[in-house]
């Protein structure tokens, strides 16, 4: 029998699985919808809108989802004996309260019923807060004062205060709700909230160090709970959260009996510690120092990875997901953005007749060719107040003289429209881009001291990334991929898989993914190999290549299952020449926002 590696992936619309082969081949997948497979909950996009910006959904519909998810593995005949190691993902932030009860119904489950009908009295509050809820504002305020500002937050826990951050939720929680508060026995995240259903052993699993991070209570840099926001908690903040999972690859526990009972599991089916979705994506693309992810979705996500700590009050920065306990440690940065997918489209609709053809067009009309075609046009569109720059609201468009330096940006003429209706669309393109190169070469430039706001100028050579995937929706166009290779000035690749003899774009789930390569390493490592994560992926990689007959890989692949998809042309060089430029109208426009 061939062995299988299960992930599982707790998102906000749904729970997934993915099972892969020894060598990380992805087999199966499949999924349970929230909205329309649990309708009962009455959620929408997976959650429900409550008053004064709460957002949740019912732990319950957590719990049933792995019911029926685990019933829809069944009737797929998935070969879930061979499973030697399983992990979860969850989404980040969102925290699960456990009662009293919780262990001894966790340690007696009935295979013969459902989860659903035996595991309610197992938590002491009935939803989980998700990670859109904005009601917390108080909250993150109290947590800066605590520790001295938004800068010295994000020195310690890796970001500053935000209100969809588990500490903040925590603490509004108890103040409204103190007598709840004090029967919750343990609080998890989602990540470890599924570890404990997986092992049902009785014992609640330690969080995640990664998605720790995502908390504003995590003291990265010492690898300890901040003492000073525990205490800001109060009332055994520190005992309820537990201890913290310090290896990612550990064997955390065995599948629960009421798996093996119900579904065939065997009982020497290893857990891994889970961790958040962002986390997750990270391990699918093995990103390496100085790689990043760029995910063009409803809003865009950056990811940066570092062997330095870089906290920045602009962006998170995470534990890496996949360090062994003795491993040196090393992370990743992330930026997210509202205005992505949605402020394009925005453009795209109000210039371009709903068309990206047309949009496109526009783009490749216009595009530096030379490295003397300097750009001299910007547009920011943040429709929705922005994350980053924080706060940033409003429209700002500028034309500059063609050649103008840095000195002369104060003559930028402010305009409402564009003269030659393309501009709009490869004004807002570049200016998102722009973006994300100016801040991931912050993230990147060892001279910059962690914790400034990345407003330092940046020095002559320009650090960039060594290479960037592109995820989400709009990583479907292929004029914004070869745009963001020039304007970032690096290779951008995709996952490809082989099948049907030929190389197709991955369409797997990264998260479910992610979490089942690091199963695949954990049970590696349970097997008395020392190995990193990252070598291990290679290895299954190129034994892929070599069960597949190739020689070498083909020329159209950066390596086995990664193809680059754009490379940087000439008018890389006129962007390169032109980012202090970009930044110098981003501040202008910030500082005619605030007038
Ligand atoms: P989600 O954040 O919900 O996971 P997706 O990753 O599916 O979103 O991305 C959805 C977005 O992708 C849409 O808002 C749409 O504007 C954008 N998109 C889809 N196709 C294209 C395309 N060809 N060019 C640019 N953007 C696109
Ligand atoms: C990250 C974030 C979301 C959630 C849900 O900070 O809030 O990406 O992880 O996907």
């Amino acid at each position: 029998m061939e062995p299988l590696y299960l992930g599982l992936d707790a998102s906000t619309q749904s729970l997934k699985a993915s099972l892969l082969s020894e060598n990380l081949d992805v087999r199966a997948e499949c999924a349970i919808h929230f909205d329309t497979d649990l309708p009962h909950y009455k959620t929408k996009g997976g959650v429900i809108f409550g008053e004064n910006g709460q957002v949740y959904s019912p732990v319950m519909m957590l719990v049933e989802a792995f019911d029926i998810l685990f019933d829809k593995i069944k009737a797929r005949n998935w070969d879930v004996a061979s499973i030697k190691g399983v992990a979860g993902s969850g989404q980040q932030h969102a925290s699960v309260y456990w009662s009293n009860q919780a262990s001894s119904l966790l340690s007696n489950l009935d295979p013969k019923t459902r989860l659903v009908d035996q595991l309610s009295p197992a938590f002491s509050r009935s939803i989980v807060p998700n990670w859109q809820d904005s009601s917390t504002s108080k909250e993150c305020q109290d947590f800066q004062t605590t520790v001295g500002g938004p800068v010295a937050l994000a020195k310690i826990t890796g970001s500053r205060a935000h209100e969809r951050f588990t500490g903040p939720q925590i603490l509004r929680f108890k103040r409204n709700h103190p007598d709840t508060y004090r029967e919750t026995s343990r609080i998890s995240l989602v990540s470890s909230a599924i570890t404990t259903l997986l092992c049902s052993d009785g014992g609640v699993k330690g969080i995640d160090e990664s998605d720790a991070c995502g908390m504003n209570l995590w003291n990265v840099e010492g690898r300890h709970w901040e003492q000073s926001l525990l205490d800001l908690i109060g009332e055994d903040a520190g005992e309820k959260l537990g201890e913290v999972e310090k290896d990612a690859g550990k064997v955390v526990g065995h599948i629960g009996k009421w798996f093996v009972e119900r579904y065939g599991f065997s009982p020497e089916c290893a857990v891994f510690p889970g961790t958040g979705d962002n986390p997750a994506t990270f391990l699918s693309l093995t990103l390496a120092p100085s790689e990043g992810l760029i995910s063009l979705g409803t809003s865009d996500v950056v990811l940066v990875s570092t062997a330095r700590y870089f906290p920045n009050p602009e962006s998170h920065a995470f534990f890496h997901p996949a360090r062994g306990a003795n491993d040196s440690p090393s992370y990743f940065n992330m930026i997210v953005y509202k205005n992505g997918s949605l402020a394009r489209q925005h453009v795209r609709d109000l210039y371009f007749e709903q068309s990206w053809d047309k949009f496109n067009a526009a783009v490749e009309s216009l595009r530096p060719q030379a490295v003397t075609d300097l750009p001299n046009k910007a547009a920011f569109w943040w429709l929705l107040p922005d994350i980053v720059p924080h706060n940033a609201h409003g429209v700002f468009k500028y034309i500059t003289d063609p050649s103008a330096g840095l000195f002369e940006i104060g003559a930028a003429q402010k305009v409402d429209a564009f003269p030659d209706v393309s501009s709009e669309a490869l004004a807002i393109l570049e200016s998102q881009l722009f973006n994300y190169r100016s801040r991931s070469s912050t993230i990147l430039d060892d001279s910059n001291t962690p914790a400034e706001p990345s407003t330092a100028s940046l020095p002559d050579n320009i650090p960039r990334l060594t290479r960037v995937y592109a995820t989400g929706g709009a990583s479907a166009n292929k004029t914004i991929l070869s745009l963001m290779a020039d304007v970032l000035s690096t290779k951008v690749c995709r996952n490809v898989e082989f099948y049907d003899n030929q190389w197709k774009d991955a369409m797997w789930n990264a998260c479910s993914v992610g979490v089942a390569y690091k199963a695949r390493w954990g049970y590696e490592r349970s097997q008395g190999r020392e190995i990193t994560f990252d070598d291990l992926v290679a290895e299954c990689r190129n034994n892929r290549a070599k069960l597949r007959g190739a020689e070498e890989p083909s020329i159209s692949l950066e390596e086995e299952g990664i193809r680059v998809v754009a490379e940087p042309g000439e008018g890389a060089r006129a962007y390169e020449r032109r980012v202090d430029w970009w930044r110098a109208l981003e501040h202008k426009a910030l500082s005619e926002m605030n007038k």
